[in-house]
């Protein structure tokens, strides 16, 4: 298939013409209830208002004829079938196949892409063996004692996604089950999770799909030590979760040890055992697989042709609209749910690792915005602290909010009439509009100049499956956009430089009776930051 530059598709320069004239939202009477209600998609449980968003009709035409010149379900297609999607072309590349999707496309009998599907099964078939072992004490501490903690040492990918997942699920944790996670190789990090464990109920995940990561090998070798220096035998307490044939793929080290392979990008991992261990160890081997079944029905329901049936593909070229056609720099996610506190971290990554990009799939500069700034916190905390730039600020900040009609737990209460869950949804609501109408005033500190866009992403329950679907909305979300600017949005060479600099810095550090050679010039930045910084002791 041949891409075409973005700028070169000819609804871009039709969606630039509307964008002089988008929808204004401000003011009463801009969204008559046929706007809302006819704005308005969904998939796997999920909701999407779009009303306020500025758009109209002829925009999403527009965005529609931008999705199908570009060939955008096309890709999304051809990559869930095993095309070599990650890849510049002309050059030096990853040059890889693209099957996170793989991972869940475990519920037929014909999987688009058998070969990964057949692997993620047989690594799911281990998983389920061994959690059966843990929970018949077949496996057990030396004592005789079931686990109860896993910590998961993994950083980027290895930490985001699965961390996220078993914060947002925590309501469904299996009892006596619980998780922690080591990621920095900020020493504290570690200490504080250390600190009040019982090492001896303790598994420890070891997450790494390169088995080469400076900061969990560093993170492994202390735990190691905490493990030995307690009395017990890290052979018995330590897991692995690697990359087949890594440095890591050795399963003496380890008391059992999980393949991931190389066509799942880190950040795409949490559907594969890198969340799999420790996410099936928590809410149990059936639990995760609905996990697995939501994201599966979303890679499903991104197949559709039309934008405003396709939720995935949708927010997908609404992002676009406000980023590339209104100019708008960032993207705040707002979820109204506690439990998704971690989920705009795992966005951060997934969105800006994929789409922070600036050649296009054939090595040439592009000539057009590739991804934006994503952000954000839960409400209604945010509102007590940014808000203020939201509605106010000379930025303007496109939202996607999140939000449940019904609580997980369900220990809520009524006051004044109405439930907290109530009054958190209400609050969502309520920015939604302030954003879309503003206000006028005739003091103008407390006029609000609204247009500002946002849409909201309303869900029945954030259970397993929603969570799972939530997931599979935001990989098939960036990935469309990734297809449609023309990018690789599955490699991350932008993070290396960064190492490679750290490397040499610390080359310095080394003293001499350690094997330490001074290689730097006395007046190399490195070195002068080092001392400036006060750091070359
Ligand atoms: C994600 C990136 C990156 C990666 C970490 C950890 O897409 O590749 O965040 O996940 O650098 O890598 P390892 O799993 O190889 O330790």
């Amino acid at each position: 298939m041949e891409y075409k530059d973005f700028v070169d598709l000819q609804a871009v320069q039709r969606l630039q013409q509307l964008a002089q004239k988008s929808y204004n939202l401000a003011g009463s009477g801009t969204l008559p209830p046929e706007r809302i209600s006819g704005y308005s998609t969904s998939a796997c449980g999920f909701d999407l208002l779009y009303s306020t968003q500025r758009i109209d009709d002829q925009v999403l035409d527009e965005l529609q004829n931008l999705a199908d010149e570009a060939g955008l379900v096309k890709q999304f297609q051809a990559m869930k079938s095993g095309a070599v999607m990650n890849r510049i072309i002309g050059h030096d590349s990853e040059n890889r196949q693209v099957l996170h999707t793989a991972c869940r496309d475990i519920f037929t009998d014909n999987p688009l892409a058998p070969e990964a599907t057949s692997q993620a099964r047989e690594q799911m078939a281990r998983l389920q063996t061994f959690l059966a072992d843990l929970d018949s004490s077949v496996v057990t501490n030396d004592k005789g004692e079931p686990f109860t903690t896993m910590v998961q040492v993994g950083i980027g990918g290895s930490d985001l996604g699965p961390r996220a997942l078993y914060v947002a699920l925590q309501r469904y944790h299996l009892p006596g089950r619980s998780a922690r996670f080591i990621a920095n190789v900020d020493p504290d990090d570690a200490a504080a999770v250390l600190a009040d464990l019982d090492l001896s109920r303790t598994l420890i995940n070891v997450v790494s799909k390169s088995g080469t990561t400076l900061e969990t090998l560093t993170n492994e070798q202390l735990v190691r030590q905490a493990l030995a220096a307690a009395g017990l035998n890290p052979a018995r307490h330590m897991i692995a979760v690697t990359g087949a044939g890594s440095p890591m793929d050795d399963p003496e080290k380890y008391l059992a040890s999980f393949h991931m392979y190389d066509y799942i990008g880190g950040r795409y991992s949490a559907t594969s055992m890198v969340g799999g261990v420790t996410l099936g160890f928590v809410l149990g081997y059936d639990t995760f697989k609905e996990v697995l079944r939501g994201a599966h029905e979303m890679d499903v329901a991104a197949d559709t042709g039309s934008i405003r049936e396709n939720l995935p593909l949708l927010m997908a070229m609404l992002g676009i609209w406000n980023h590339n056609f209104l100019g708008c720099a960032t993207v705040a996610v707002l979820p109204y749910s506690q439990a998704l506190l971690r989920f705009p971290a795992h966005l951060q990554q997934c969105d800006m690792e994929s789409n922070g990009k600036q050649v296009t799939r054939y090595g040439v500069p592009v000539r057009w915005q590739t991804g934006p700034v994503v952000w954000g916190e839960p409400g209604t905390n945010g509102q007590h602290a940014f808000y203020q730039l939201l509605h106010q600020g000379t930025e303007i900040v496109p939202v996607e909010f999140i939000g449940f009609r019904n609580s997980q737990y369900e220990a809520d209460i009524k006051i004044k009439g109405t439930t907290s869950q109530q009054k958190l949804m209400a609050n969502m609501l309520a920015q939604s509009l302030a954003m879309a109408q503003g206000r006028d005033h005739e003091n103008p500190n407390k006029k609000f100049s609204g247009n500002r866009p946002s849409s909201l992403l309303i869900g029945e329950r954030l259970t397993p499956y929603a969570m799972g679907a939530l997931l599979g909305l935001y990989e098939n979300r960036i990935a469309f956009q990734g297809f449609c600017w023309n990018i690789n949005s599955f490699d991350q060479e932008g993070v290396q430089l960064g190492k490679i600099l750290a490397d040499r810095i610390l080359a310095e550090l080394v003293p001499e009776k350690d094997g330490g050679r001074k290689k730097l010039a006395p007046d190399a930045p490195e070195i002068s930051l080092l001392r400036a910084a006060g750091c070359n002791e």
